[in-house]
């Protein structure tokens, strides 16, 4: 029988489901390591670019799966659950997405029995943080005000998610002692020494 689904781009963390609003998307280097009830690894299957992933048949029986960057060896102990740099798990779940999730976040479904059909819905949800990039206004003429048009024109997240300003953070330049905020968003410029 054969057994797999989905990884989701799981931006909320919620139930396990991709609720970035656009197109399932997960990082490259993901493994779905297939574990038997002695923790060994049955087979191992690259998740592919839009999440889903599928294994080969395999005899009836109780199984794990394990989602790693480290790709499991059939017949050796299962490798560590690990994430690309800057993701993490959201949640796990056996199930319909949306549905739930397993009482333990840790990249390791809950365990499964293989019998005479398909299992299919052992799904995982990760989230990778957005990339906010500086807006910097560089050799302002004194007393000249100064507007930063669009600050998410050069910040990121993963898979065209869209972005929103949760908050900014003003950061003074070198040798400044101080700065006006005269009302909510509108930056009144630095005093600087020297
Ligand atoms: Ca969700
Ligand atoms: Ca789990
Ligand atoms: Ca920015």
């Amino acid at each position: 029988m054969r057994q797999g689904r989905n990884v989701f781009n799981d931006i909320d963390g919620g139930n396990v489901n991709n609720s970035s609003g656009v197109a399932n998307s997960v990082p490259s280097g993901l493994n779905a390591n297939l574990v038997d009830a002695n923790s060994v690894v049955v087979a191992t299957v690259p998740v592919n670019a839009d999440g889903t992933y599928s294994f080969p048949a395999t005899g009836q029986g109780d199984y794990t799966v394990s989602l790693s960057t480290n790709a499991g060896v059939p017949g050796s102990p299962k490798p560590a659950e690990q994430m690309p740099a800057g993701w993490a798990y959201t949640g796990e779940f056996n199930g319909v997405p949306d549905t739930g999730t397993d009482p333990a976040v840790n990249g390791i479904s809950e365990v499964f029995t293989v019998a005479a059909t398909d299992v299919t819905n052992i799904n995982f949800g990760i989230q990778g943080p957005p990339v906010a990039a500086d807006d910097e206004k560089l050799d302002q003429p004194a007393g000249t005000a100064v507007t930063v048009f669009n600050i998410l024109a050069n910040d990121t997240d993963f898979g065209g998610v869209p972005l929103s300003p949760d908050n900014i953070s003003l950061l003074a330049p070198p040798r400044r002692y101080g700065y006006h905020n005269r009302r909510p968003g509108t930056h009144h410029g630095f005093h600087r020494t020297g």
